[in-house]
């Protein structure tokens, strides 16, 4: 039996997953409902991972990096892209409106002005104040969990049984200028097959990148695990290969059916789900107690 519509996030997004779920509800696709989900999270700038308000990179630059994939396995992905608030959106013109999958920087900013998009600043007082004290020491360690409010990668379910998914962040505080994490990346940071289901991630891109997490964890569901047990093998890839375990990464992951699943390295991830029986907080499983 198939639940739908149903729409699952990283970390406990209400709002976003709420505005999904309106998009659903109505009878709306799984692509817009994933867009305008994660669309709140990147105007909202108390999130200071996602979008406007985003923390920046060492020398101050907020860059973004989205992804969105269709039920058709399209996609479209901006890398590095700054000034501009709605990187999902330009994920999405990059899908429909040109023959490519990605674009990057300045050509992925001239793109979304020629699109209409409005150029602004995404440097926060708030965020530029705590860079400006990041200096003081300029330190990069990863923080392990920043709260609940962290990158945001949706998937949903439509009424038409269809699956779409959006994934839309500032990267890793005070990276190194020019560095790009799983988020935007096909297969690591987001994954659809409507055949079979989606997944997304969170933490640390360079470990998601490395086991290309969101796909592999879409082909584990279609050789039969569910979207827990493939999370869950995700996660013991990355912790094999990299014992020190001082990083965290989650993914989420929903089969066709509408069952969802999730998996991290520490405690304190979980996801926020809506589906036909209401929505809930869902604390995630973790390889660490
Ligand atoms: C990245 N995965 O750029 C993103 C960061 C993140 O919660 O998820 N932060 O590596």
């Amino acid at each position: 039996e198939v639940i739908k519509p149903v729409v699952i996030c990283t970390w406990n997004f209400l709002n976003a997953t709420q505005k999904a779920w309106e998009v659903l509800e109505k009878g709306g696709s799984a692509i817009d409902a994933v867009e305008q989900g994660v669309m709140v999270e990147e105007a909202d700038v108390t999130n200071q991972t996602v979008g406007k308000g985003g923390r920046p990179d060492r020398d101050g630059n907020v860059t973004l990096d989205a992804v969105i994939m269709d039920k058709d396995g399209n996609c479209g992905a901006v890398v590095y892209l700054q000034d501009i608030t709605h990187a999902i959106s330009v994920a999405r013109k990059v899908m429909e409106d040109t023959p490519h999958v990605m674009l990057a920087g300045v050509g992925a900013k001239q793109f979304a002005l020629e699109k209409g998009f409005k150029a602004e600043n995404l440097l926060t007082e708030k965020s530029k104040k705590e860079w400006e004290k990041w200096l003081e020491t300029a330190q990069y360690k990863p923080i392990i969990n920043i709260e609940n409010h962290d990158t945001i990668g949706m998937l949903a379910l439509d009424q038409n049984g269809d699956i779409s998914g959006a994934c839309t962040t500032s990267g890793m505080a005070y990276k190194l200028g020019g560095r790009v994490g799983d988020s935007p990346i096909v297969g690591a940071g987001l994954f659809i097959d409507n055949e079979v289901g989606g997944a997304t991630a969170t933490g640390v891109g360079e470990e998601v990148v490395k086991t290309v997490g969101s796909f592999l964890i879409v082909e584990l569901m279609r050789q039969g695990r569910s979207p827990q047990e493939a999370c869950e093998e995700a996660i013991a890839r990355i912790v094999k290969k990299n014992p020190s375990k001082d990083f965290q990464v989650g993914f989420i992951a929903m089969d066709k059916q509408g069952r969802t699943g999730s998996y991290c390295i520490h405690s304190g991830f979980s996801y926020r789900k809506y589906s036909p029986d209401g929505h809930e907080n869902v604390p995630s499983g973790s390889h660490l107690k």
